[in-house]
């Protein structure tokens, strides 16, 4: 009406959700964090609204580089303004072990005590990360924590010699090669070691998803591979967890209602691509990040500072043009199959909030839309324009945001 705005949804995220809406309603003044003068006008009319995907996330490493708790926190403001409504947490990797586990308490002192480059690196408390949690689901956002195994494990082995296959420790990595090593599958405690892990994190974890990694095993023996996730699944299941793993766990055989989450390109195999959408076709369901669309640490063009290129360069309309239902549909994957998009952002290049944004932004409220709004409301020449009007509020709230040439900015 003339004189308010009335918000009504179906459960409480509809209406946080409804309300960032309407703050993208009122003048990008609204954004800044001090004192700015009215009238502030809406335009009337009426707004109904409904997203296409249940899962809308931002994945952040945290382990390649640390981010402190207050700088995943205004990462999480930052998503929420767009709708995402999950956040995965890369907790673990060759360059770093983020999060305490009480039965195991090297893997933060000593395997969270550096990061790429050799800095002091970091982790998280329980403390520390039940206020991340508490913090992100009163944006409503549902944390995915990932323990990434058996490769990606660096840290946790340079913390217990017992988990090597040969007893021997190796030293700290802090340099970003990927590939190099594996938890010992065949021994015992290794399992001893995943249910004393995922016991841990799912107790920190209210939501339904727990992640294992699964990707670039390259220093595990096909084999092992398919005992160790055979395993780890059942562990995480036994926690009352739904599992998810990048798409290389189509290589072994999935636990009921496993989720895939397909990192491939353009240059992925055909055989790749089929492996996954043969794991559909026994329910496992799909998160799509195929990596030269939504890998948010892609450098935009030849001369961006920041980021990796193996995937190639991702502009901002690459980024967008692209539909989840259509891509994998060659395959063989059937749209039913997909339960959303996912923006993973990598750190090996990326240190500061600051590196965040300028990679995230313009490209995140991309993955935003492409997850909330149907494919016939879609195309690139509109949503040029409406995120040219992002430039404004991106600026009111103090993110650096990459002013790609294919965007028409106005003027600030
Ligand atoms: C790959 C690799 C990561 C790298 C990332 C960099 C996946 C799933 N595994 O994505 O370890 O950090 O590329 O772009």
């Amino acid at each position: 009406g003339r004189a308010g705005v009335t918000l009504t949804a179906r459960e409480p995220a509809g209406l946080f959700h409804a309300v960032q809406t309407l703050r993208q309603l009122l003048p990008a003044a609204v954004e800044r964090d001090s004192r700015q003068r009215g009238p502030w006008k809406v335009a009337g009319g009426t707004i109904t609204d409904t997203p296409r995907y249940a899962y809308r996330a931002a994945m952040l490493d945290v382990s390649r580089h640390f981010f402190t708790v207050d700088q995943v926190k205004r990462y999480i403001d930052q998503l929420a303004l767009y709708k995402i409504n999950t956040l995965h947490l890369h907790l673990s990797d060759d360059q770093g072990w983020r999060i305490a586990i009480d039965s195991w308490p090297r893997l933060a002192a000593y395997g969270g005590s550096t990061q790429v480059g050799g800095g002091p690196g970091g982790y998280y408390t329980k403390a520390q990360y039940r206020d991340l949690v508490r913090y992100a689901t009163s944006r409503h956002l549902e944390v995915v924590p990932e323990i990434d195994m058996p490769g990606h494990t660096n840290a946790a082995l340079a913390s217990y010699a017992e988990l090597n296959c040969d007893g021997v420790a190796p030293p700290l990595y802090t340099g970003t090669a990927v590939g190099f090593s594996s938890l010992c599958a065949p021994k015992e405690i290794t399992y001893d070691f995943v249910d004393d892990v995922v016991r841990e994190l799912a107790a920190l974890t209210p939501g339904r998803y727990l992640h294992i990694g699964g990707d670039e095993a390259h220093s595990t023996s096909h084999a092992d591979y398919m005992e160790f996730m055979r395993r780890t699944q059942a562990i995480v299941a036994k926690y009352g967890k739904t599992v998810v793993g990048w798409h290389q766990l189509t290589g072994a055989e999935q636990v009921k209602g496993a989720v895939a989450q397909y990192w491939g390109y353009d240059a992925t195999g055909a055989a790749e691509r089929a492996q996954v959408a043969e794991a559909t076709k026994v329910g496992t369901k799909l998160i799509l990040s195929p990596a030269d669309r939504t890998y948010l640490d892609m450098k935009y063009d030849r001369n961006t500072d920041l980021g990796q290129s193996w995937a190639g360069l991702v502009e901002v309309d690459r980024s967008y043009d692209w539909d989840p239902a259509a891509y994998l549909a060659g395959a063989g994957v059937d749209p039913g199959a997909v339960l959303g998009v996912e923006a993973p952002l990598w750190s090996e290049t990326l240190s500061t909030s600051d590196h965040i944004e300028r990679m995230a932004f313009p490209r995140l409220p991309g993955v935003a839309e492409i997850g909330w709004s149907p494919q016939s409301a879609r195309n690139w020449d509109t949503y040029k324009v409406r995120l040219a009007a992002q430039g404004p509020r991106l600026t009111a709230l103090g993110i650096d945001y990459y002013r790609s040439p294919v965007v028409p900015w106005p003027a600030e």
